[in-house]
């Protein structure tokens, strides 16, 4: 085999440093918005088992999983200062042409034989790593093997990053999407749930910095020009020009890093764009998988530890309405009080009592892993009806595009955490006909939702990020466009942050 490296494995390996790298900083900013690893998907407090944050836990009082957000410099995190919607932006587009190029590359090794290079074919190749690794111990430069490139401990090395590590990161990134983790629940069920799955996530974070430094190492000490000239022209004859022109390209790249952050905190809409442009064409793919939930009552958060009030144990994100009417109606009981208005682009706009709601239920309910985009996840059992069973009741007009929820909650006055107005979201027509997307009034069949949860009605999207489940529910609304509600992005969250309302990651 030719021992140079061709064109296209140096084009890759240059775009992997700018794709890893950016990774890198733009999962750090999610991780560091629930700076928390559990092992159960109940993240119980106080039994995680890392912890990245200096922030205590208050042990006693109702505080929000909002609360529990840290904010990294945009020196380490992309983009920084706790902006997790831009963090997640980053982290899809480049995904996206991270996946992309790590598809093409896989099929060129296999179809030009350069796999021979990273894949051992015999078990020697392990034995002789070992000799390889007493040589570094000695600090000597062991010798590549005949006919070969690399030594076998780059083999090994290269060969476990390549073909395992980075399968092994794009499937448990893939499984942090709430729809592909309840589309596909059995297997995120049989691997231990989704909270070891983003444990294995992270260590694949830890894998790929562990290399990055151990390979900038050896690169530094197999001789830098002579290295990174094989990795511009592909050998190793030109070893200043190579060696010169690889520097310039790691300028590039941190000039790269630090445009782009300083753009995106100058003005994440633009950043907002580019995502709907690279990330939504295959994001939206997401919408043909309904939630199948294989969970059972026995598998809802405080059950797996006995409680008797289980709702307890399912997190809160958010603080409930302060509104007057919210209020009184709490005060009074919301039996008598509250009712449910399902009105707009409609043929029969209805308001419904609790009685009612139940009623139409007839007893469904639906036992589901709730994922917030900070990343911590409860299972609860929800009663309710189908929106969809709603909308055949209504009957949505001819042109009816969106549903739109609306909330007793002010999130400026009622959430210290937060600015802006009443808290709001929408459903694309196809989202809200998903048979999962569900009207709920009672949880973990302990009667009522808890206030924290949404009482005395919330909506649940099981196949999208948590903050897309309006909780407080006062009010469904067909419409025919949803960009004149609010400010036009389809939700609260999505008009004052930088989150996409077709969120299915
Ligand atoms: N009205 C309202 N609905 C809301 C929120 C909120 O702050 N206000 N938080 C959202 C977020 S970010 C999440 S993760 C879920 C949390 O639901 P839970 O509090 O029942 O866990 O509710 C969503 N619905
Ligand atoms: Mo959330």
């Amino acid at each position: 085999m030719d021992l140079g490296f061709p064109w296209w494995l140096r084009v890759e390996h240059f775009l992997n440093i700018i794709f890893i790298s950016f990774l890198v900083r733009s999962g750090i900013e999610i991780l560091g918005t629930y700076p928390k690893l559990y092992r159960s998907q109940h993240n119980v407090s106080g039994t995680s088992w890392a912890q990245f944050t200096i922030q205590e836990q208050p042990k006693h009082k109702y505080y929000t999983v909002g609360g529990e957000y840290d904010d990294y410099s945009p020196r380490i995190s992309m983009p920084g200062r706790g902006l997790l919607g831009l963090g997640r932006y980053w982290h899809f587009i480049t995904v996206t042409g991270f996946v992309a190029s790590w598809v093409i590359y896989f099929v060129l090794l296999i179809a030009t034989g350069q796999w021979r290079r990273y894949v051992p074919t015999s078990l020697d190749v392990f034995v002789q790593a070992g000799n390889d690794m007493l040589s570094y111990l000695a600090f000597q430069v062991p010798e590549p093997v005949a006919g070969a490139a690399f030594n076998s401990i780059q083999q090994l090395t290269y060969g476990a990053v390549i073909l395992l590590l980075t399968p092994l990161v794009i499937i448990t990134g893939a499984f942090q999407s709430p729809a592909i983790a309840n589309y596909f629940s059995r297997i995120t069920r049989a691997v231990g749930g989704r909270q070891v799955i983003r444990s294995i996530h992270f260590f694949c974070l830890i894998g790929y910095v562990a290399f990055f430094v151990v390979h900038v190492i050896m690169v530094v000490i197999h001789g830098y020009m002579h290295e990174t000239a094989k990795m511009v022209f592909g050998n190793s004859d030109r070893p200043l020009a190579g060696g010169l022109m690889f520097s310039l390209g790691l300028v590039f790249v941190v000039i790269l890093h630090v445009v782009a952050t300083t753009w995106t905190l100058k003005d994440g809409r633009a950043v907002e764009r580019l995502a709907n442009v690279v990330v939504r064409p295959w994001s939206n793919l997401l919408y043909k998988l309904p939630a199948r939930m294989h969970y059972e009552r026995s598998n809802v958060s405080g059950e797996d530890r006995g409680l008797a009030n289980t709702t307890h144990n399912f997190r809160g994100s958010g603080r409930p309405p302060e509104a007057d009417e919210y209020l009184a109606m709490m005060a009074n009981g919301y039996e008598d009080d509250y009712v449910l208005e399902i009105g707009g682009y409609v043929e029969r706009p209805m308001t419904l009592t609790l009685q009612d709601l139940r009623d139409l239920a007839d007893g469904h309910s639906q036992t589901t892993l709730h994922h917030c985009v900070q990343g911590f996840t409860s299972i609860g059992k929800w009663r309710g009806i189908a929106v969809s069973d709603l909308l055949d009741l209504a009957v949505p007009l001819p042109g009816a595009t969106d549903v739109v929820y609306t909330s007793f909650q002010d999130m400026g006055r009622d959430d210290a955490l937060y600015e802006g107005g009443m808290y709001y979201e929408s459903n694309p027509m196809v989202e809200a006909r998903m048979p999962q997307t569900l009207i709920a009034f009672e949880l973990n069949d302990d009667g009522e939702i808890p206030a924290k949860n949404g009482a005395p009605v919330r909506l649940r999207v099981e196949t999208s990020t948590g903050f897309r489940s309006l909780k407080w529910l006062e009010r469904i609304e067909v419409v025919n466009r949803y960009d004149i509600v609010g400010e036009g992005r389809g939700g609260y969250f999505e008009d004052a942050d930088f989150y996409d309302r077709n969120q299915l990651i």
